[in-house]
């Protein structure tokens, strides 16, 4: 018999849904205790919210966030809104006593993260923040072959998250789907939105960053607001790109931009070690591409490693081998890995105290790029 969790859902977005389905979906192939119960789902507009509802199952609505988070029937707050209302509501469900899980970043700035992290563990609530990306079963398997020496030291972590879709000058920003280019909503541009994933998953897989040195571009310097209705200055990071000192002595080069013609949500990682090299890239992301130096000379190269095997990470529970799995299992795995922590009583990675340390990276990073000088994390 597995528990109830009862699950109020802020925000029915893209996000919104990727988690919808994991919920849905995470007890047909995992057995971690609990299984989640969509109470309430909650957003201004009732039209759209009840739609959204009807559509993922869930069985009530609010249409004030501050009602679902009081709400008795209510253990786990899911927020899936803009950044900036991260914080409020966080604060508010651990007030009431309820379990958090946030949308990534945690937060617009450090300061807000630490204040949530506070709150969560003062009402010594269950958080986690998602960052799905460190749950692809190939990149859990680079965490891995890492912990397990394999690669030796490692000289160079490299990533990129390349996207195009804001290359229009005629794309407005703020409001419902654009709230991403408004930096009142969002906190930052590419730094907050998509660096913060390569960052997480690098602080995971190769330690802290100690300090960066880093360049911004805002190419379209004014759009329409979609709140105001004015043209009004654009106040985000179209294009960051750092350079940066690992803890362990390695190097790291980081590049995201949503200027990138072409590519849609390209995300890569490279990690080169003293034995051994990984590559992985999320339109491929079933494969981890690996080279070990100590293979025979004649056979040395990279393999293709597909991840798909049943002691590959998480595989076990999904086909047979040698079938794959996509993006939306990411977030069934950090569903899956939140519900069994709460049967072990561990807290589920990353935790908000966990997250903060990409948001004093993604702070450094602007600082640095604002004052064209290295800046310590
Ligand atoms: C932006 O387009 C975005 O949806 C990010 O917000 C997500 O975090 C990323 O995974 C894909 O791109």
């Amino acid at each position: 018999m597995t528990k109830p969790l009862n699950i109020g859902l802020v925000g029915y977005g893209f996000m919104g849904r990727t988690h919808s389905n994991a919920y849905r979906t995470v007890n047909n192939f995992f057995t971690p205790g609990y299984h989640p119960v969509l109470k309430a789902v909650s957003a201004r507009d009732a039209v759209k919210c009840q739609a959204f509802a009807d559509q993922w199952g869930y069985e009530s609505i609010e249409t004030d966030w501050r009602k679902l988070v009081a709400r008795k029937d209510i253990d786990a707050i899911d927020i899936c809104t803009p950044n900036n209302l991260h914080k409020e509501i966080a604060l508010a469900a651990a007030a009431h006593g309820k379990m958090v899980l946030c949308e990534k970043p945690l937060s617009m700035n450090t300061a807000d993260g630490e204040e949530m992290a506070d709150a969560v563990e003062k009402a010594g609530v269950a958080n986690t923040v998602w960052y799905n990306y460190r749950r692809v079963p190939a990149v859990t398997l680079a965490k891995q072959i890492i912990d397990s020496g394999r690669m030796g030291k490692i000289f160079h972590y490299r990533a990129n998250f390349l996207q195009d879709w804001t290359i229009s000058a005629d794309l407005p920003q703020g409001g419902a789907a654009l709230w991403r280019l408004d930096a009142a909503a969002a906190g930052s541009g590419v730094t907050g939105d998509l660096l913060a994933h390569c960052i997480d998953t690098a602080l995971w897989l190769n330690g802290g960053i100690s300090n960066v040195t880093a360049m911004t571009e805002t190419f379209i310097k004014e759009r329409k607001h979609n709140l105001t209705g004015k043209v009004e200055k654009v106040e985000i990071d179209d294009a960051c790109s750092f350079l940066c000192r690992f803890e362990n002595g390695s190097l790291g080069l980081f590049e995201s931009t949503r200027y990138a013609r072409g590519h849609k949500a390209l995300y890569t990682l490279e990690i080169n070690g003293e034995h051994a090299s990984m590559k992985w890239d999320l339109h491929d992301l079933h494969r981890l591409q690996y080279f070990d130096h100590k293979d025979e000379g004649i056979v040395r190269g990279w393999r293709s490693i597909h991840v798909s095997d049943s002691d590959h990470p998480y595989m076990k529970h999904w086909w047979v081998p040698g079938l794959q799995i996509g993006y939306e299992h990411t977030f069934i795995h950090h569903v899956a890995d939140f519900l069994q922590s709460l049967t072990d009583g561990k807290p589920c990675a990353p935790t908000f105290r966990e997250a903060i340390e990409t948001q004093k990276v993604c702070d450094a990073v602007l600082a640095s790029a604002k004052s064209n000088q290295w800046a310590n994390v």
